[in-house]
């Protein structure tokens, strides 16, 4: 391979309910390709109590806690595996901070000054580090890839 050349790397990015609500979904994939990142995989489904609390089971004992749940599960998310070079701290860098409200003045070019409103309600979700960005895609995506890819191995091994 080229000198030089950096492994791609992966993570996931979501689009929470209140970003699929305010028709926001288009001017994020904007961003998204301008800012160099692959979209690999793409599903939109609904959370439900369940799969909300385990997808965020690093907070079950904060505060807010059942708030969270109820807004991750208020609608339909949008959820995208994303490539390109560093592409889990710099999908961070471009959503910014958590709290959207403090994210309009001081990252006012980040996503979640664009789309989102206040601490909780921030319309986007990124992984924070490689074994959260990989947890969290096998989460959504790979379990069915795995199940496909093992029917596959049966069906051609017959
Ligand atoms: P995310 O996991 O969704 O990408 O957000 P994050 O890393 O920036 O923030 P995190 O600490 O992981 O919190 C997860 C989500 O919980 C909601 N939250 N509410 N009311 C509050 O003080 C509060 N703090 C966090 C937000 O929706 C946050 O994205
Ligand atoms: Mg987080």
């Amino acid at each position: 391979c080229d000198i030089g050349s950096k492994e791609k790397e992966k993570t996931l990015a979501m689009i929470k309910p209140d970003g699929l609500l305010g028709n926001y979904t288009e001017r994020i994939k904007d961003v998204i390709v301008d800012y160099g990142f692959s979209i690999l995989r793409e599903i939109t489904t609904q959370l439900d109590q369940d799969s909300a609390s385990r997808f965020y089971a690093e907070h079950s004992s904060k505060r807010f806690f059942p708030s969270l749940i109820k807004y991750m599960t208020s609608g339909p998310v949008l959820v995208m595996v994303l490539e390109k070079e560093n592409a889990i701290a710099d999908w961070r860098a471009l959503i910014g901070p958590t709290d959207a409200y403090k994210a309009k003045i001081t990252n006012p070019n980040s996503i979640r000054a664009m789309c989102g409103q206040d601490s909780e309600k921030n319309c986007v979700h990124g992984s924070d580090s490689l074994l959260s960005a990989q947890s969290e895609i096998s989460f959504f995506f790979e379990d069915v890839s795995s199940a496909l890819h093992l029917l596959s191995y049966l069906f051609a091994s017959r």
